[in-house]
């Protein structure tokens, strides 16, 4: 059987690929483990220059990157270049870690006590769809920097950037086996590299079900796991925010992506007592989210990855509406963007949607917004729109969730730790944090006794 890669504007199938399996997964990793004592051992100077030439060449290839990953996720095309901007911006971040992540001297009696910051080996990295490459990029980059090497492996549906990045490495210089990608199914590549003895972590994005599954596999031989999981983030409103200011990004913090975003603020809460006000003005801003062709310059919405996940959001939509906006009708898997009104209860408050369609609740006052924020499994991102920076940070500190913004919707920035509390994981991706999961500290002691 091979694996079919479509545009989910167009319904086209757009590549027919090989799929591999255990036995490609088994050799890349053979590779990779080949391919590690070298790797580690090339001089930090020369490990960042390699990182930073990758860099250069995402850069260089930006607008073929950019137009893979519109047409394999149906992500409007402007998006697609931002998100490879980040792609080189992460490259030349860690490139610049390289030799900033050392370890320590520490007072002990008797001799000198020291640490390094040594590489774990073979790194098995699992990625989603929703964005491939950006959220390989914040794996490969710290997992590359420590030197370790790695076995990628790109979702079905989105293999194509993945393939292309791994061409870029070899001809930035950066040895073969450093960075193997194998596209083939979860549940036999994926699960493979979980229970690969010679894989010694494995950095996951996706959801919380195979994410708890990872976590199960990787136990046989304790493996080191990062999780990236799940979310259902809250947009905290109060009444006396800028409310024409969150009206407006409210739509953008949901449907960007077309939803499919694991820090989507896709519930999203108001103080009643400005409960009126906001709404008439998020009806107003989601009506003008430009929703078709990912290919036009100036779409901000495209459609969702599949059929059967257009299917899934559907489910959620089973009422009346606060609002229902346009999609494109014929081919292409469009959704509209789609507003309800629920309680935190509902099934659509409850479970992450992965589509365009934003939950609104209203709320009593802090404590309330405090509690309804929390009541869910997730902890992953999250906003606060208030004037009052006494009641911005009150509620920063006692939000459950691992990434908030204040009078902003933007969590994700190359220097600063992104993950998860509760069941939208743990561990830390970007910034320097991420270089702590991809190596491991080893403590050494010299006796200076005479
Ligand atoms: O994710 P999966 P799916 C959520 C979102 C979405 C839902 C399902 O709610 O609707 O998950 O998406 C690989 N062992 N998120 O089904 O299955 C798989 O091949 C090892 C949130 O696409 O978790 C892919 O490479 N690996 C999330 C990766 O896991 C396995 C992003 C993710 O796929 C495997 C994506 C197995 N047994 C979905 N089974 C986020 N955090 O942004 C599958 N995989």
């Amino acid at each position: 059987m091979s694996l079919t890669v479509l545009n989910p504007a167009t319904e086209d199938v757009i590549a027919e690929l090989e799929p591999a399996g255990a036995e490609e997964t088994d050799a890349a990793v053979a590779r990779a483990l080949a391919a590690y004592p070298a790797w580690r051992a090339v001089a930090p100077g020369d490990r960042a220059r390699l990182l930073r030439r990758l860099a250069t060449l995402v850069e260089d290839h930006a607008e073929e990157l950019a137009r893979i990953e519109s047409r394999n996720v149906g992500k409007p095309i402007s998006g697609a270049r931002g998100e490879v901007g980040m792609i080189a911006d992460v490259f030349h971040f860690y490139a610049g870690a390289v030799d900033k992540h050392h370890g320590q001297t520490i007072p002990v009696a008797g001799g000198v006590d020291f640490t390094f910051r040594e590489p774990l080996g073979v790194v098995g990295l699992i990625v989603p769809w929703n964005f491939p490459l950006n959220i390989a990029s914040w794996k490969l980059g710290p997992a590359l920097a420590c030197g370790n090497t790695v076995v990628l492996k790109p979702a079905e549906l989105t293999p194509l950037s993945a393939l292309r990045l791994a061409e870029l490495a070899l001809e930035a210089g950066i040895p073969e086996g450093v960075l193997d990608v194998v596209a083939g199914p979860g549940r036999i590549v994926g699960q493979r590299l979980v229970e690969h003895p010679d894989v010694a972590k494995i950095g996951f994005t996706g959801s919380t079900e195979v994410g708890r599954s990872v976590m199960e596999g990787a136990a046989g031989t304790i493996k080191r796991v990062t999780l990236e999981l799940g979310g259902k983030s809250a947009n905290v409103v109060f009444a006396d925010a800028d409310l024409e200011r969150a009206a407006a990004a409210a739509p953008y913090a949901v449907f960007d992506n077309a939803g499919q975003d694991c820090c989507a603020r896709s519930r999203i809460l108001v103080e009643r007592s400005g409960y009126d006000r906001f709404v008439d003005a998020l009806v107003t801003a989601t009506r003008n989210v430009k929703v078709g062709d990912p290919a036009s310059e100036d779409t901000e919405m495209g459609p969702l990855i599949s059929a059967e996940h257009r299917a899934k959001v559907a489910s959620y939509v089973d009422g009346a509406t606060l609002f229902t906006g346009d999609a494109p009708e014929g081919r292409g898997f469009y959704f509209p963007c789609t507003l309800v009104e629920a309680t935190n209860d509902d099934r659509v408050a409850r479970e992450e949607v992965f589509g365009p369609v934003a939950a609104v609740i209203p709320f009593d006052d802090e404590a309330d917004a405090v509690r309804i924020a929390n009541d869910t499994p997730y902890g992953l991102s999250g906003s606060i729109w208030t004037r009052d920076g006494a009641r911005a940070l009150r509620v920063a500190r006692a939000l459950e969730t691992g990434v908030i913004s204040i009078n902003s919707n933007s969590s994700v920035r190359v220097a600063t730790p992104f993950g998860g509390f509760k069941q939208s994981g743990f561990g830390r991706e970007l910034g320097l944090n991420a270089l702590d999961g991809y190596s491991e500290v080893k403590n050494v002691f010299y006796s200076t006794a005479s």
